[in-house]
């Protein structure tokens, strides 16, 4: 309260100053204003009475000229006026004309040089202080065509302008005052609602009503969650960067440290046996494993996964578990199991050849077959007991992620009502009128809505699934919060474009870039000073890879100073091989590069290098900053991390991003070139103008989107997906106890 009030006094007394100053400013514009405005009523009244003045200007009509000067003065605020000859006599005045003005005073400002022609004589005003007061004196000369006759002395009376001055010198004062005073009321009412405000109000109204014991359970409710929301508020006023360390501050923060459980096709570590009988582990090429790695290393907890490897089960225990990173240990894997036929239905083919066709425009065709989708169902159902197997509160945090699990939340839902289920779909959702050709759609929907939270990459998304719902189910969209109500429960559905770890976790102890250019120089036999340009994908006919070749060819027919210079480095990790359509697009990349080598190759030259293999994380990286330009032209692509991950690798700030628009990444990168790879003209338009590109201007770019990707890293798209799982817990925590006190009020439950 004392703060309170030293505010105010201070604030007053600060806008008094502000008033006492801006007062004597308007005191002398308002004078200034009136005094033109006086000058200007004289100019008026001489000219109206000209042409009489000019027929009496003379000794012999002094009467009539009296009576016209009389005239003159009736306006209110002319005080007398005088008429004087050329040679400065006295004509005629009225009678109140003050004795200490004359006529010869005030002829040497009207004509400075007695010689000037008439055309010289000048028009005079002036504030002239008088025993009886202030007046204000205009002299004006009075001219017939060419030949001055005299001038007239007309005298104002300039009390009514102290007058007028000082009155809205008064209701600004008053009008300032009254703003100080609203301005305190509003900021000391603010301050006290304000969250922190807020919730001391409410802690203090809250210790005042908590004698009564039967509130004492739901008061300490409110408590927790009172202290909560300030403290999120404290958080995000904090700002700053997202690390590791912040996200698990979040979640012990936030979630009181609890474990997450994340439920994922692809595992983070893949156990292999080779042909000699050693094991390896190898990363998997995949953006989900890209980006939520690192967040369970920051987080701790359960990662849920298909064990897929040769070697995965004799590395793991019994029950599936091992821990993992290999050498760190931080969280645990669980490996589940599935047979061969589960992983065809499942995998293969109603997550791959159903819904990835569904869900992109690539123009190639989902298949929906029943079996597929029984096995579907079924494997969703093992995950959902795996889920269920793994956590320890029945209120647990669970992470389902992708289009493998569509039916895993209401599953888990099923079996743990007050868990918090987060789904994130990593790639695009279609809109409902192609959404609508799936015979599953609503037990998709359905099961979707088991989530507490749903997120995509981008609004874009969010607004199609939203259609979708409200076309093939009976369920309330809540416009305001972002969320869908059904059967009284609610899902929000927002946007958390996914991204990647900053700094990546390959920099450390990474070569130059001058040295892995000179590595990947010397590895592929390119000429010492080649141009190189970078593909990096998993073979997918979404990811655009013949597109891309197509544009690198048509590069090489528009610019022929580029053969024998540029050749482009595709890494192509294999992917679902076992799908005729992969088999197809493996076979079509592979003609179109030898073409495209036959055409434009010369000796050792070849403009395609194509590496189709799966290739470690560091090696990646290598690439990246060997590159001259990376170009990502998918179809259709959820968000794309390979644009951020090629960003990421180039602190030296160069090279140039060429990137499809039909990717999430490209609403969040303007500063790449942006390109639609259908348009073989343009994209090779793009891939040129990178070539050429400056210095500085690749430093521009390359920097701006760099403090993109370090600012929105994946760490603060998980943090911002647990705070809000953590809001929705502390309101639902709240309602239940508010419902289980008002059964027991009613006598519904003992
Ligand atoms: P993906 O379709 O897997 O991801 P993307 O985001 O580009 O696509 O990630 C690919 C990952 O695989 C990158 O980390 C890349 O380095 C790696 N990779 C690619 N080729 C490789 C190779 N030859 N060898 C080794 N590693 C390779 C899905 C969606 C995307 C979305 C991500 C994350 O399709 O739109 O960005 O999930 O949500």
């Amino acid at each position: 309260m004392r703060r309170a009030v030293r505010f105010v006094i201070a604030l007053v007394f600060g806008l008094g100053l502000l008033t006492w100053a801006g007062s004597v400013i308007v005191h002398g514009t308002t004078r200034e204003w009136f005094e033109k405005d006086v000058s200007l009523r004289a100019q008026l009244a001489v000219s109206g009475a000209r042409r009489g003045l000019v027929a009496n200007w003379d000794q012999q009509h002094v009467v009539e000229l009296a009576t016209l000067l009389s005239d003159i003065a009736h306006d209110e605020r002319i005080m007398a006026v005088a008429a004087c000859a050329a040679d400065s006599s006295l004509l005629a005045r009225t009678r109140d004309f003050p004795a200490e003005l004359s006529c010869a005073s005030m002829g040497i400002h009207v004509r400075p040089d007695p010689e000037a022609p008439a055309a010289a004589w000048q028009t005079w005003n002036s504030v002239v202080e008088l025993p009886g007061g202030t007046v204000h004196v205009s002299a004006i000369p009075l001219l017939e065509t060419e030949r001055p006759l005299g001038y007239l002395v007309l005298v104002h009376d300039l009390s009514f302008v102290e007058r007028r001055a000082e009155q809205t010198q008064r209701y600004l004062l008053l009008a300032f005052g009254f703003l100080a005073l609203a301005a305190s009321a509003i900021t000391v009412v603010a301050a006290r609602l304000s969250w922190r405000g807020w919730s001391n109000e409410l802690r203090r109204i809250l210790r005042s009503g908590g004698h009564r014991p039967e509130f004492q359970p739901i008061l300490r409710d409110v408590h927790e969650l009172v202290g909560r929301i300030a403290a999120e508020g404290d958080a995000e006023r904090e700002g700053g960067m997202w690390t590791p360390q912040r996200l698990k501050q979040t979640l012990n923060r936030h979630l009181h440290g609890e474990r997450v459980v994340v439920l994922a096709n692809r595992e983070p570590y893949v156990h292999q046996r080779a042909e000699d009988g050693r094991t390896s582990v190898m990363h998997p090429a995949s953006g989900l494993v890209t980006a939520l790695e690192p967040v369970m290393r920051a987080c701790s907890g359960t990662w849920i996964a298909h064990g897929s490897g040769s070697a995965d089960r004799e590395m793991a225990d019994r029950d599936g578990r091992l821990r993992v990173p290999p050498g760190e240990e931080s969280y645990v894997l669980r490996r589940v199991w599935l047979t061969p036929e589960e992983e065809q239905g499942y995998y293969y083919g109603f997550s791959n050849e159903g819904l990835w066709p569904l869900c992109h425009i690539a123009h190639v065709r989902p298949s929906f077959r029943s079996e597929d989708w029984k096995h579907y169902q079924a494997v969703n159902e093992k995950f959902a007991d795996a889920v269920c197997a793994e956590v320890d509160t029945d209120d647990p945090i669970v992470l389902v992620q992708d289009y493998h699990f569509a039916l895993a939340p209401g599953l888990i839902r099923q079996r743990l009502p007050r868990a918090t289920v987060i789904m994130f779909w990593h790639i695009p959702w279609p809109s409902s009128q192609r959404f609508g050709i799936c015979p599953w759609r609503e037990e998709l929907l359905e099961g979707m809505l088991g989530s507490s939270i749903l997120g995509f990459h981008t609004q874009a998304d969010c607004n199609n699934f939203v259609g979708c719902v409200e076309r093939f189910l009976e369920a309330r969209t809540d416009q305001e919060q972002h969320a869908i109500v059904q059967h009284g429960r609610s899902t929000l559905v927002r946007p958390y474009p996914i991204s990647l770890e900053w700094p990546a976790r390959w920099q450390q102890g990474a070569l130059t870039v001058e040295e892995c250019r000179a590595g990947v120089v010397g590895e592929l036999g390119l000429a010492p000073d080649a141009l190189i340009g970078l593909g990096v994908d998993r073979l997918d006919y979404t990811k655009g890879i013949e597109e891309r070749m197509l544009a690198v060819e048509r590069l090489l027919e528009r610019f022929p100073a580029l053969r024998g210079r540029f050749t482009f480095v595709q890494l192509a990790a294999p992917s679902r091989t076992i799908i005729e359509q992969y088999r197809q697009l493996n076979e079509r990349v592979e003609f179109v590069a030898a073409r495209i080598n036959e055409r434009f190759g010369k000796g050792a030259y070849r403009p395609v290098v194509l590496l189709r293999a799966h290739h470690e994380p560091p090696t990646v990286f290598r690439y990246y900053r060997a590159a001259h330009v990376c170009y990502v032209s998918s179809l259709h692509d959820g968000m794309n991390l390979v644009a951020k991950e090629f960003v990421s690798a180039r602190e030296d700030e160069q090279g140039v991003l060429v990137l499809s628009q039909f990717t999430g990444a490209a609403r969040e990168l303007p500063e790449a070139l942006i390109v639609n790879p259908y348009d073989l003209d343009e994209a090779s338009s793009a891939l040129v103008a990178a070539l050429n590109m400056s210095a500085e201007e690749q430093r521009d770019r390359m920097r701006a989107m760099r403090a993109m990707v370090a600012e929105f890293n994946v760490y603060r798209w998980a943090g911002r997906m647990l705070v809000d799982a953590s809001r929705l817990r502390s309101r639902d925590r709240l309602t239940g106890r508010l419902t289980d006190h008002l059964m027991v009020a009613a006598g519904l439950r003992p």
